[in-house]
């Protein structure tokens, strides 16, 4: 595919730098730079040479910036079209006026992430390697840019491939099945198909699961600190983060609004957030701050439930560990320089369902913090060392598609098993191909693509 216009724009950060840098992609690219670059070379610019010259002016033909210029020629380029970069000096006023002159010689404005996009229409990269463009820009953690090199690699594209012709041989095989039904009325192999199926369900499963780790690594760890009043959640959000952050107070209640700061953990950001202590509301603007945290808590990726050592296991606590069976938790039992009183035998059972870490800790004099900080990071690096080497999802979109072509393939399944024509096996099998396909762009609608390519800077 072919666009038809010429996009340009500046592709590096606005304000003073050392250089600046136009690019230009389209067909007319060749024709512009001919148009504003002196001296004009007699056979015309080389693929991959870099020039030194004049952009001049359309209107006066004065110089305005003398730059480096460079050309790609298609489809050796990143968009798979003409290109061409041009290195200005990095000053916002020469940049845009040498981008002007660019727009005045028949180049347009590009939008958000039109490069990348145009790299991806042009079949330069798929779909996944293009949002591991943008995630590569944007990553903030040493793993989450680790991750974003890997797609951008084809890593992912691999693993779909691979699910993909899966699926493939496994509608050939109904096919075949489909032809024979209908010459013959009977069938030997009715479902010799079913274990294709199943392999691709089960690899399908696997890489969806893998999204809750992606997500951490490319964004953080999302940390809530909670517990009844007084039990020392700002003291231990202060002394995580080494300063007096939260106001802290021996009247319960003491925090009402949410508190939100940053550590890092083994370059992951981990965000921890303290928050209302948890009982029945005594007034308005506890019952809010109480809303607040029940929120929290649902988009929380894991809990740290604070309890206090030097007293017993409450009813407030417990009605705090209903609301946290959903979720990764680590009970932090505080207060460990006072004489004890919580029986540990208490705390089985008390997260119904599973049985968390537990740590004893003092946050006011520092007792056991760092075994603290190392179950957050079991808790932000989990999976396991080997299960970190599979490949990740990492936007919900890819998890939604393949939740829906698992849905398509446990029908599949079931629908074979329970005696169903393979016509309608293949249905499904092909609708879980599509699902599939959203994740390279082979069939993503053309809405979600440009949602996706909206999160893009512009120039990339
Ligand atoms: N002895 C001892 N006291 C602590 C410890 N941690 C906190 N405290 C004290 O417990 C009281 C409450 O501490 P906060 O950190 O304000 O408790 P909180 O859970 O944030 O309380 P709310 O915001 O009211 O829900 C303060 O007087 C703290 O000094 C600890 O490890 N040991
Ligand atoms: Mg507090």
């Amino acid at each position: 595919m072919t666009c038809k216009d010429t996009i340009a724009a500046i592709a590096t950060p606005y304000g003073i730098g050392g250089i600046g840098i136009i690019r230009i992609s389209g067909p007319e690219t060749q024709k512009i730079a001919k148009k504003i670059f002196r001296p004009f070379p007699n056979g015309g610019l080389r693929s991959h040479h870099l020039y030194h010259g004049d952009i001049i002016s359309l209107e006066t033909a004065e110089p305005i910036d003398e730059v480096l210029l460079a050309l790609f020629r298609r489809p050796h380029s990143y968009t798979g079209e003409d290109s061409l970069e041009i290195s200005c000096h990095g000053g916002p006023y020469v940049i845009r006026r040498v981008l002007e002159e660019v727009f005045r010689a028949g180049a347009r404005p590009a939008d958000h992430g039109e490069f990348t996009k145009r790299a991806f229409l042009n079949d330069r990269i798929d779909l996944s390697q293009a949002e591991a463009v943008n995630d590569l820009i944007l990553a903030q953690t040493s793993q989450g840019a680790k991750i974003a090199l890997g797609h951008l690699k084809g890593r992912l594209s691999g693993v779909i491939e691979d699910i993909r012709e899966d699926l493939i041989e496994s509608l050939a095989q109904i096919e075949v099945l489909i032809d024979f039904t209908e010459e013959d009325g009977i069938s030997e192999d009715q479902d010799g198909f079913l274990p294709v199926i199943t392999r691709a369900a089960a690899k399908i499963a696997s890489l969806s699961d893998t999204y809750r780790y992606g997500k951490i690594r490319r964004e953080g760890l999302n940390v809530v600190i909670a517990g009844r009043p007084n039990v020392g959640k700002s003291s231990l959000l202060n002394r995580l983060l080494g300063e007096k952050r939260a106001i802290v107070s021996t009247v319960p209640g003491t925090t009402r609004d949410f508190i939100e700061e940053t550590i890092d953990i083994d370059g992951i950001p981990v965000r921890l957030t303290d928050t209302a202590g948890l009982r029945t509301p005594r007034d308005e603007i506890e019952e809010e701050g109480i809303t607040l945290l029940k929120n929290k808590l649902l988009d929380a990726d894991a809990v740290l439930f604070v309890l206090d050592g030097s007293e017993d296991v409450t009813d407030d606590d417990k009605k705090l560990a209903e609301q946290i069976t959903e979720k990764p938790a680590v009970l932090v039992i505080n207060k460990s320089d006072l004489p004890q009183r919580l029986e540990e035998k208490r705390l089985y059972g008390l997260v119904s369902g599973k049985n968390p870490p537990a740590v004893k800790i003092s946050a006011k004099y520092g007792n056991g913090i760092d075994l603290l900080v190392s179950e957050i990071r079991t808790l932000a690096l989990q999976p396991s060392a080997e299960d970190r080497s599979q490949t990740m999802i990492t936007h919900l979109h890819q998890k939604v598609s393949l939740q829906k072509a698992h849905a398509c393939l446990t029908r599949a399944a079931e629908g074979s098993q329970k005696g169903i024509s393979p016509e309608l096996i293949a249905l499904e099998v092909r609708e879980a191909l599509d699902h599939i396909g959203e994740i390279t762009g082979k069939t993503t609608a053309e809405d979600i693509l440009q949602r996706i390519f909206s999160r893009f800077c512009i120039g990339k």
